[in-house]
């Protein structure tokens, strides 16, 4: 059988106040597009198919009206809630999307109740698929355990946990089945893309590769936005996000993976490179080095290599239209000023005044328009 393997959409992501909805809806066109190209027999979404748990109406269209076109031509279309969704929202669309024969799974649910799909794939082979969603570490340890021990002991049991529940799961795998896992979650010795929560990635919340037995021919993650292999008992793979979803994914080719597999075989796997999302570039330099830059329309982070001034931040932008983040180049940030005994004596004209010379933005327009300011309020 044929899949594909992506996660990590992020639909509804808002990137410094600018709406990433058309670029959605432009790279899940593609990852339809190559679902009918390679003529896929089943399509597996390792969650985070939205940023937030509780996606905007136009968000929850985006995502419903993909997953149906992945669904088109009887794929098989497998979704499983990740850290970002939000999984009771997942369990009310999943009696309806099951009318339409997609499997969805917000909670952890038994082998025999959802939680293991046994089906045959368009090709004609045998498919069992365990689906694990994101499990929180309150979730998997019980608030009473957590009063004890230390922080490791946590995790061990976390980790622990998570493999009795994938080995519940993975019980009913044969020789003559298509023997496949999918979850969500953090693996040691992975490496970020960026935009993931780090407070649910490398605290505590990790789980070791040998958690999947050697029976599993393909293990399709979620959660890391960088496409990777890690290395393990059977293929594991996270397929990235279909596009940049922050700054400092510059290093991934966002995309899918292809993966083909046959019973008592390991799958082999391709990369699909997606290119209709607008590029994340992190670009550094003083205004006239900025000023010949070839941006196109890349979403920028601009490092400003410049003494702070008042207005800096809105030539960078008049320059460069797709700046979404401008930051001080850090040799160049202010030393925070110790504040001062005494200070309660001083005007607040004064104080003003100080600030601006102490943090490099001297300027009398603006000490002027200060104390105009300050004369309307109080006066
Ligand atoms: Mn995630």
């Amino acid at each position: 059988m044929k899949f594909l393997h992506t996660a990590d959409w992020h639909v509804g992501k808002v990137l410094k106040g600018r709406s990433r909805m058309d670029e959605h809806r432009d790279v899940l066109r593609e990852l339809v597009t190559a679902a009918r190209t390679h003529d896929v027999d089943a399509v597996v979404v390792a969650g985070d198919l939205f940023d937030t748990s509780a996606p905007t109406p136009e968000a929850q269209s985006l995502v419903l009206n993909a997953l149906m076109a992945l669904r088109g031509d009887g794929r098989d279309v497998v979704v499983l809630a990740g850290n970002h969704d939000n999984p009771q929202l997942f369990e009310v669309y999943r009696p309806v999307l099951g009318k339409l024969g997609m499997h969805m799974v917000g909670v952890f649910r038994r082998p025999d109740a959802g939680g293991t799909l046994a089906f045959t794939a368009r090709s004609g082979e045998p498919v069992r698929l365990a689906v694990l969603p994101f499990l929180s570490h309150r979730y998997v340890v019980r608030a009473a355990e957590v009063l004890t021990g230390t922080a490791a002991d946590h995790n061990r049991d976390y980790a622990t946990r998570i493999s009795e529940l994938v080995g519940a799961l993975t019980a009913g795998f044969q020789n003559d089945t298509v023997n496949l896992i999918t979850t969500h979650g953090t693996l040691p010795g992975g490496a970020f893309g960026g935009g993931e929560r780090e407070a649910q990635s490398i605290f505590s919340y990790y789980f070791e590769p040998s958690a999947f037995p050697v029976s599993t021919q393909y293990a399709a993650l979620g959660h890391l936005h960088r496409r990777q292999q890690i290395p393990g008992p059977c293929p594991i793979w996270y397929s990235g996000s279909p596009l940049a979803v922050d700054f400092g994914e510059e290093g991934n080719t966002p995309g899918a993976l292809l993966v083909e597999v046959t019973p008592g075989r390991p799958a082999v796997v391709r990369e699909l490179a997606f290119a209709s999302a607008r590029r994340l570039r992190t670009v550094r330099g003083t205004l006239e080095q900025l000023e010949g830059l070839e941006a196109g329309d890349d979403w920028l982070k601009v490092i400003v290599e410049e003494k702070p001034r008042v207005g800096l931040s809105d030539q960078v932008r008049d320059l460069l239209p797709g700046s979404v983040d401008v930051v001080l180049d850090e040799r160049f940030r202010p030393v925070p000023a110790v504040r001062r005994a005494g200070s309660a004596a001083r005007s607040p004209r004064e104080l003003f005044r100080e600030y601006l010379s102490a943090t490099g933005r001297h300027d009398d327009q603006v000490a002027t328009l200060f104390d105009r300011l300050y004369d309307e309020v109080t006066g």
